[in-house]
């Protein structure tokens, strides 16, 4: 694990092959066109693919509007909003089924700048196998947020370092990019964690499992616009989980 520091600028990744950016959705409809066009600007060869929950704001019909403009925007309709991390499984398998070679994790709401993705994908490109967007290596930062949720953040990274004794500083942040061959070797059919949880899941596989995993530096924006998901339950769920793994995994080591 290392931290690197590129330059962002626009360049093709054409080395790393087919590129698909998932992005998933609830009540996003003022974020959605906003994210996409910026995706699009930014890394012109990645593909994007919309996995909506049916939200009620008519994100899934916009994200239709806008595929049919677009013959690299897909949109995957969900009958029901049953959280991030089942949104992103079914996009990671919608993506391995169709050959993609590198897929992204990106929030719609702006949080995580599309002007950022070349740093990452630069990461795999340098040789990693999965790379983090992070807000707490040296050159990342948060813009607008509360200090509460920093807090909540900085601590539950420290935590879970603590508690599964990895040397990441952002373990919970969504702003990822893997290689094909990382998803497919982390397991991801028993991967049940959801919100923040569901990525220290798989950060935390990928690093058992021995692959690369690198950190570069984002600067993550708070949402401007629509409504945040974040709960009292989502945090409970990670601090539940990761106890019980670090326990689990001291036993295992003594
Ligand atoms: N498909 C789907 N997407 C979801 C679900 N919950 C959250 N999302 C999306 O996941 C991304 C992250 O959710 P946010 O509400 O921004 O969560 P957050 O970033 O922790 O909270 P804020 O910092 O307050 O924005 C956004 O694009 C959401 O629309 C869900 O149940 N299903
Ligand atoms: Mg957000």
């Amino acid at each position: 694990m290392t931290t690197s520091e590129e330059p962002v600028g626009e360049r093709s990744f054409a080395d790393l092959g087919k590129i698909l950016v998932i992005i998933p959705t609830y009540n996003e409809i003022e974020n959605l066109p906003r994210i996409t066009a910026r995706v699009r600007a930014a890394v012109p060869e990645a593909h994007v693919l919309i996995a909506d929950d049916n939200s009620p704001d008519g994100t899934g019909r916009l994200a239709d509007e806008l595929a049919a403009e677009d013959p690299n925007l897909q949109v995957m309709h969900r009958a029901g909003k049953e959280g991030l991390g089942a949104a992103y499984l079914a996009g990671f398998r919608w993506g391995l089924d169709r050959g993609y070679d590198v897929l992204v994790e990106m929030d719609a709401d702006g949080s995580h700048q599309p002007e950022e993705l070349p740093r990452l994908l630069t990461g795999l490109e340098t040789g990693a196998d999965l790379v983090l967007g992070s807000r707490w290596v040296t050159g990342g930062r948060v813009v607008n947020w509360p200090k509460s949720r920093e807090v909540l953040s900085r601590g539950g990274s420290m935590y879970s370092r603590l508690a599964l004794g990895v040397q990441l500083r952002d373990i919970t942040g969504g702003y990822r990019a893997f290689r094909r061959a990382t998803l497919e070797g982390l397991g991801m059919d028993e991967v049940a964690s959801q919100g923040y949880c569901f990525q220290v899941d798989l950060a935390w596989r990928a690093v058992r499992k021995g692959y690369r995993v690198v950190e570069v530096p984002i600067t993550f924006v708070e949402r401007e616009l629509g409504a945040s998901k974040m709960s009292r339950s989502i945090v409970l769920e990670a601090l539940g989980r990761v106890t019980v793994w670090g326990v689990r995994s001291r036993l295992g080591r003594s």
